[in-house]
């Protein structure tokens, strides 16, 4: 399909034992051939030893693997160098390689060679991707589900019933006999009912598979000098932020990611959330209110030596009327007597504040439970994440919810009595949408944009 021999390192360009450059197209052995030297016969599914040499100049020693097309990732010819994995090193083979007629990959070139020549459907390609990404066992296991063709087998199994749905539609169109009676009616409802739910049943997946690929993006918020930056020293067991008993000592946003269970938690520490003249101090306060618009969890610092100010209300509110996910930490019980902290729990609950943690930083004491209640909160142990079907993709839930749009479009139509082939135009549709999913009826556009996000080399 694709004329031009391509070539990339498909390793990490960082001194290692051994780097990959690898060499996908019909021109592969030929430029092997050029320059690498050997005792031994270059067979297909074979590794050998030899000599690189640019002219007479001898490069490294390596060993050289050759996959025949179409049995490859690409379904092209491939060969890979397995090189000594210097940087200097494999740079000097890729341009060795690059020379000798292969062009440069383009970031995820390999994998789009792949989908096209019909190795791995899109779905697949995108697995590929996620695995490499992954940063937990759980998106792990979920990537290497999704790899194994998982939800290419569901996606294709809706839509082969709504196809055969449409084969009958076709035949009640055609052959007048079998008019298009209530049976009819009833049956068409009937199998889209159970197609949207079947979908329904994937997209439900989404939100728990979203947290697990992307991490949970998390806002430490409060007003100044509660113990945010403390905080945030804590989650990440080191010095991240700078910590003083000066409120407004931060002015940015502070980007940690750590690891609960098997939670990745993207955290941002705000500046202290007050009225200030201060220009610096100012950005930094819009910034920190700013952020709810991107984040799945508030942590809300309140210093229990403070009292509680309607400032903090109105953003606790604020943070919940946005839908977002809230715990609030009352901080410094170090510092007071029991009486106090009760009096100021009694003032949270009644305003319904939930999801509160007592908490000392400095001791770290209540650190446990605020873990506790993030991994309440977002691991939903009824997953089976080896075996469940759980999407992660954004262009997966967009494309099944546009379906489901349509099969809900067409059930309208049909209890609104219209014709049938209105009806089957939107079934149709549902169809198309799926079908791009697993990459069926996908223009080149759409393609190109997804494999543009992969690494080069792979
Ligand atoms: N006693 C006590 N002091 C604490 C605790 N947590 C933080 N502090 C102290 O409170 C002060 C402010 O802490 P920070 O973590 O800088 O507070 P912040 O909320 O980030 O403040 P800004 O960046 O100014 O908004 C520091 O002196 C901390 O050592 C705690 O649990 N107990
Ligand atoms: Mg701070």
């Amino acid at each position: 399909m694709s004329t031009h021999t391509i070539a990339a390192v498909s390793t990490a360009l960082s001194n290692s034992g051994i780097s990959i450059v690898r060499i996908s197209g019909n021109d592969s052995l030929n430029i092997i051939n050029k320059i690498f030297k050997t005792n031994h016969k270059i067979l297909p599914n074979n590794i050998v030893y030899g000599k690189i040499y640019d002219g007479k100049i001898h490069i490294d020693n390596v060993l050289v693997s050759y996959f025949k097309a179409p049995y490859s990732f690409t379904g092209e010819d491939i060969c890979e160098i397995n090189c000594h994995g210097g940087v200097q090193i494999t740079k000097q083979i890729l341009d060795l390689v690059l020379k000798n007629g292969a062009i440069l990959a383009q970031p995820g070139e390999f994998s789009k060679r792949a989908f096209l020549n019909g190795k791995m459907d899109l779905t697949q390609a995108e697995a590929i991707i996620n695995l490499i990404n992954s940063k937990t066992s759980t998106s792990t296991k979920i990537a290497i589900n999704q790899l194994d063709g998982n939800l290419s087998k569901k996606i294709k199994n809706i839509r082969e019933e709504l196809i055969e749905l449409l084969a009958h539609i076709e035949v009640s169109i055609d052959y007048p006999e079998y008019d298009y009676e209530e049976v009819e009616e009833e049956y068409v409802n009937k199998l889209i009912d159970k197609k949207i739910k079947e979908i329904n049943e994937i997209l439900s997946t989404y939100e728990q598979g979203k947290y697990i690929k992307d991490g949970v993006n998390v806002a430490i918020l409060g007003r100044p000098n509660v113990g945010k930056s403390s905080l945030l020293n804590t989650l990440a067991k080191y010095e991240k932020a700078i910590v003083t008993d000066i409120p407004g000592t931060t002015r940015d946003i502070i980007e940690e990611t750590i690891n609960i269970g098997n939670i990745v938690l993207n955290i941002s520490d705000t500046a202290g959330i007050r009225d200030t003249d201060n220009v610096v101090e100012k950005i930094g306060v819009e910034k920190s209110i700013k952020i709810l618009d991107k984040v799945d969890l508030v942590i809300y610092i309140l210093n229990v030596e403070n009292k509680i100010e309607k400032s903090d209300i109105d953003m606790l509110s604020k943070i919940k009327n946005k839908g977002i996910k809230l715990i609030t930490v009352i901080n410094k019980i170090d510092k007071i007597e029991k009486s106090i902290f009760d009096t100021f729990m009694d003032e949270l609950r009644k305003n319904n504040i939930e999801n509160i943690i007592p908490m000392s930083v400095i001791n770290e004491n209540g650190i446990e439970e605020l873990k506790n209640k993030i991994e309440e909160i977002f691991e939903t142990s009824d997953l089976d994440y080896n075996t469940e079907l759980i999407i992660t993709n954004e262009r997966h839930k967009d494309l099944l919810n546009k379906s489901i749009e349509h099969l809900n479009i067409s059930k309208k139509e049909i209890n609104n009595g219209k014709p049938i082939d209105i009806i089957s135009i939107h079934i149709k549709k549902a169809t198309a949408l799926l079908g791009q999913i697993i990459g069926a009826d996908i223009s080149a556009d759409i393609v190109n944009k997804i494999f543009e996000k992969f690494c080069l080399g792979k």
